[in-house]
């Protein structure tokens, strides 16, 4: 069974334990104790299921178990099995006399294993990992008061100075919460030694100002203006870079030095550019309150840097940017040399209920000729896509190149939000269709049902890395990725958090340049998030404890499905302050995002939410 699996059935058997519980107290109440007592030996089972799937989840890995094995299990296990002990003859002792059963002991401590396990299907839910002792203590305390106060109702309670220590237990509880957590995370490595005032401005991490040898200057205006676009035969309003959607196509080949001056004439929530997957250096990444200030109405910025990466990209707003990239803020970056044939860029967008690829028609050809496709998908959910009529190969992923693609048919390619494939083939006598999430989206025909899922960790020959499962490394950070209630931006929401606190509060990831970083990502949520780290590629090193077994994988962004857990490593070659980020935007501007930055690097822009 899979994690996410585990997980699902772990909040099942809690729900059905806590209804299993309380119904048993509240049968016991109405005098119904052949009821109560069944439903006591049904809550019993699923307890034991309950506890079942937290064991199992801890192999999966601790953080899908901490608050499982350190608070709600042993709370419903103490309450339950005093439940057991002290309800449970009352309640035989009723049906074999005939009597009501429906004393206060043997009502209130079923309620209470009712309440112990209404906690541990809430915990995880609203609070999630890591349950801090703060967290414990607040938790502990709201089921002894939920118990005291029931008891008293049931009548012989217990005196009124027996909910002090239980409350006093939650104030403290809820004062630790105030106490503020570390902001700095070393990752296991050396803590900064450059004190602030004494490092580079990520202002002044600027690239070269001229080409390579033998490139050339391209050169580009962009003005960032709402506009509207036709989509499925309707007008819908949207943002556009030069009031077009996607934004011009921007193309180089290798050396040649881009510079794009952004204007923006009326985006009222402001404007930056990002490169999507491109290592750019750190002043020209776009990210408001990080590198630059959004660029406001009437505003500029030039972006400038060397095309250094051949592959395929694409550049988007940072600002606002759940809402920005989403009214149409995108376009492509493709930096050749160009493929021989039929070269295509699509980048996929989905307005509303309609997906469209930035083409009308799959491109024509005579049979024999070469085609790439390169998929961009700029929504914030991953796609699906299937090309039916010929055997192609998966070239490219985010740019990068694999070693030894094999051929594919029949097959399903599942792309993650910011992510990008490079399909190869050969033009065919007969037609290709693209489908996307089983909508011919180029071409025509049936949409292909039932092909398997390209395990892109398996996909291809392994290569020699410069770095690898086994290498010793210089830092190691670990990101769990759930909901719960914490602030976002000062105001508490239901947030996406990373290690249950959320964006600013994150810990800000520290490294030195030249350090080996590991970093395993895992997700406890019911989400899926595609995580994007800004300024590097990511080697994959392992998903879910499976060692990636295919050609080297080199991802900026990667997609982590509820339960996984991906290890990956990188190189901390590319000095600055990064945002590293869900790449859906919308959980990204709830929270689910934090920094990046190398000892000595300062930012003198803030305030903006990097995202
Ligand atoms: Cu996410």
């Amino acid at each position: 069974m899979s994690t996410a699996q585990l997980i699902a059935l772990d909040l099942l058997a809690t729900l059905l334990a806590a209804a299993g519980w309380v119904g048993a107290g509240v049968a016991a109440a109405a005098r119904r104790a052949r009821v109560a007592l069944a439903l006591l030996a049904a809550a019993v089972v699923v307890t034991l299921v309950r506890i079942t799937t937290s064991v199992a989840l801890a192999n999966g890995g601790w953080w899908f178990a901490q608050d499982r094995v350190v608070l709600t299990g042993p709370l419903l296990g103490v309450a339950g099995l005093a439940a057991v002990l002290v309800a449970g003859p009352r309640l035989l002792s009723a049906v074999r006399t005939g009597t009501p059963g429906n004393s206060p002991a043997a009502v209130v401590p079923l309620l209470v294993a009712g309440y112990a396990a209404a906690a541990g299907l809430l915990f995880p839910l609203l609070v999630g990992y890591p349950a801090t002792w703060s967290e414990v203590f607040v938790t502990v305390a709201l089921v002894g008061v939920a118990g005291l106060v029931t008891w008293r109702v049931a009548g012989s309670g217990p005196p009124l100075w027996t909910f002090v220590p239980i409350l006093a237990m939650g104030l403290v509880g809820v004062g630790a919460g105030f106490a503020t957590g570390a902001d700095l995370d070393a990752g296991g490595g050396p803590e900064l030694r450059h004190s602030a005032g004494h490092g580079v401005s990520v202002a002044d991490l600027r690239g070269p100002t001229t080409p390579a040898a033998g490139g050339q200057v391209r050169r580009y205006e962009f003005t960032a203006r709402t506009t509207t676009v036709q989509v499925g035969g309707r007008t819908v309003e949207a943002w556009g870079y030069n009031g077009q959607v996607p934004g011009p196509p921007i193309t180089a080949s290798q050396g040649d030095l881009v510079e794009v001056t952004l204007h923006n004439a009326d985006i009222q929530r402001g404007v930056t550019l990002h490169w999507h997957g491109y290592d750019v250096p750190a002043a020209e990444d776009g990210a408001p309150g990080v590198t630059q200030d959004a660029v406001p109405p009437g505003g500029e910025y030039v972006y400038r840097f060397r095309a250094d990466q051949v592959g395929t990209y694409w550049y988007h707003t940072h600002q606002a940017s759940d809402v920005g990239v989403k009214m149409g803020l995108y376009g492509t970056l493709v930096v050749g040399p160009p493929a021989r044939g039929v070269d295509v860029t699509l980048p996929v967008h989905t307005f509303g209920s309609d997906t469209v690829v930035g083409a009308a028609a799959m491109p024509e050809a005579a049979p024999g000729t070469p085609v790439r496709l390169r998929l961009v998908n700029t929504d914030g959910v991953p796609h699906r896509f299937a090309l039916t009529g010929t055997a192609y190969r998966l070239v490219a992923v985010d740019g990068t190149d694999l070693n030894d693609p094999g051929e594919l048919r029949d097959a399903e390619l599942r792309l993650p939000a910011g992510g990008r494939y490079d399909l190869a083939y050969t033009m065919p006598a007969g037609e290709v269709a693209l489908f996307v999430d089983g909508q011919a989206v180029l071409g025509a025909g049936d949409a292909p049902k039932g092909w398997p899922e390209l395990d892109i960790t398996r996909y291809g020959a392994p290569a020699a890395t410069p770095f690898g499962p086994g290498s010793r490394f210089d830092r190691g950070f670990t990101l769990v990725l759930d909901r719960g209630i914490a602030l976002v931006d000062g105001v508490p929401r239901y947030a996406f958090t990373v290690n249950g606190r959320a964006f600013p509060n994150v810990p800000t990831q520290l490294v030195r340049e030249g350090d080996l970083v590991e970093m395993t990502v895992a997700n406890r949520g019911l989400d899926t998030h595609p995580w994007h780290l800004h300024g590097h590629r990511v080697l994959v090193l392992e998903r879910d404890g499976h060692r990636a077994s295919g050609s080297p994988l080199w991802l900026d962004t990667f997609d982590v499905q509820p339960g996984e857990v991906w290890r990956v490593a990188f190189r901390a070659d590319n000095p600055g302050a990064w945002m590293n980020h869900c790449h859906n935007l919308a959980h990204a501007a709830q929270g689910m995002a934090l920094h990046l930055r190398y000892d000595g690097v300062t930012t003198p822009f803030h305030g903006g939410h990097g995202g």
